[in-house]
């Protein structure tokens, strides 16, 4: 049998019934097979990131205990996306979505392989993924950055102060 390994990941929706589709995510998260949902953050509306004049997310993150493999577990994550009618030949990156998931850790993991990289590249410079995560899975250590997600938020808080100042 496979070992368990507890995963984080992030849900974000821009487009249509936004907390439907969050719902639907977070329910889709539970159904998949050997996985089932420890923990599910509060849904936080944010101004969005990237192209200019999106509308805002809502965002919000879970934990999960699975015996997926990592890229089981990302075909899963896409499989609901899927089902929440994101066309990816569509949509700009970065761009609107009904539905985005993104494995954000999966266990102590790296992992860079095409298709696949682990902890989720832009996680920690994100306040929209941190400040879901850190209610949830604030303790959590970051296998790179060797920093807690709360100690993440914190510092995402001390630049924006230094920007302001
Ligand atoms: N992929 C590789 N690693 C991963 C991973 N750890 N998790 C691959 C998820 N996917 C991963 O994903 C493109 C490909 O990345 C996937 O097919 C998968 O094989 P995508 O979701 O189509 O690409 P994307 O989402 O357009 O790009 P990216 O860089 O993943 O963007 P993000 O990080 O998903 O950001 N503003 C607010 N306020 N809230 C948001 O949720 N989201 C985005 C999208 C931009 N601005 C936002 C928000
Ligand atoms: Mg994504």
């Amino acid at each position: 049998m496979r070992v368990r390994v507890i995963a984080c990941i992030g849900l974000g929706s821009n487009l249509g019934d936004r907390l439907g589709f969050l719902h639907g995510g977070l329910d889709g998260l539970g159904a998949l097979r050997e996985t089932v949902v420890l923990a599910r953050s509060d849904v936080v509306e944010t101004d969005a990131v990237g192209l200019a004049g999106q509308g805002k997310y809502v965002n919000a993150a879970a934990v999960v205990e699975t015996g997926l493999s990592a890229r089981a577990l990302l075909d899963g994550l896409l499989a609901i996306e899927g089902r929440a009618g994101r066309d990816r030949s569509k949509g700009e990156r970065w761009g609107a979505r009904t539905l985005d998931l993104d494995l954000l850790l999966y266990g102590d993991r790296i992992i860079a392989e095409p298709g696949l990289t682990v902890p989720h590249p832009h996680m920690h410079e994100r306040r929209f993924v941190l400040e879901p995560l850190a209610q949830i899975a604030g303790a959590v250590v970051h296998p790179v950055l060797g920093r807690t997600v709360g100690e993440l938020l914190r510092e995402l808080a001390g630049e924006d102060e230094g920007m302001r100042g």
